[in-house]
């Protein structure tokens, strides 16, 4: 039994939620960070010295850093399915689950916790502008890339589907003006409708 440590509303423990689910195996999930706390514990510091979420405990083995635990999952329980084992067609997926964690997700972080979270220090309208602004530019180049794919990385679902949905997921739950990009709701519409995405991606966003 896998042990995920970290609250369901964080984009990065939704990936990991996905991708346990993805590979068939049972885990239990520990509410940890946000309004239930306890991620600066002695405790859960000495399993992630970062104090954030998530955190994957299989047995004696503890991995933070989301894409790195997806990826873990994916090569130790998912072999012939989610993991590739061409050197490219991994790369190929790898580029995108980094693209989220440095590109993506910091354009559209500061417009959600401004006006999903109502975070203090980033309600400023002109921040929140900017901010869509940015994720906008990212999302193109995600709507492009989908244009006559129907997934993001090779010909079937994997990693990379697993670790940018909950990306589109947030986005296209966000109040703010949306725009068309007809190939990443089709995208995003066809794997968030697999049994694994359920559980990972609760709404409302919060
Ligand atoms: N690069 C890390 C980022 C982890 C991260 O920023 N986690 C956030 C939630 S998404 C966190 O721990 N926030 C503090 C909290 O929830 O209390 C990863 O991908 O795992």
């Amino acid at each position: 039994m896998l042990t995920i440590w970290g609250r369901i509303s964080s984009i990065n423990v939704q990936k990991v939620v996905w991708a346990a689910g993805e590979v068939g195996q049972p885990f239990e999930r520990i509410d940890i960070g946000g309004k239930f706390g306890g991620n600066r514990e002695p405790a859960y510091l000495a399993k992630n010295p970062n104090g954030q979420i998530p955190t994957l405990e299989d047995g004696e083995i503890v991995i933070w850093e989301s894409s790195s635990i997806v990826r873990y999952l994916a090569a130790r329980y998912g072999a012939g399915w989610i993991w590739e084992e061409d050197p490219a067609k991994r790369a190929d997926a790898d580029r995108w689950m980094d693209w989220m964690l440095s590109e993506l997700q910091p354009s559209m972080t500061p417009a959600f916790w401004g006006l999903i979270r109502k975070t203090p220090g980033y309600t400023e309208p002109a921040a929140i502008d900017a901010s869509i602004a940015k994720a906008e530019a990212k999302l193109d180049i995600l709507e492009a890339h989908l244009a006559g794919r129907s997934y993001l990385a090779g010909e079937r679902f994997g990693m990379a589907d697993i670790t940018v949905a909950p990306g589109a997921h947030r986005w296209l739950h966000m109040p703010v003006p949306q725009k068309d990009w007809p190939n990443i709701r089709r995208w995003y519409q066809h794997v968030s409708a697999r049994p694994a995405a359920g559980p990972a991606l609760p709404l409302p966003i919060s």
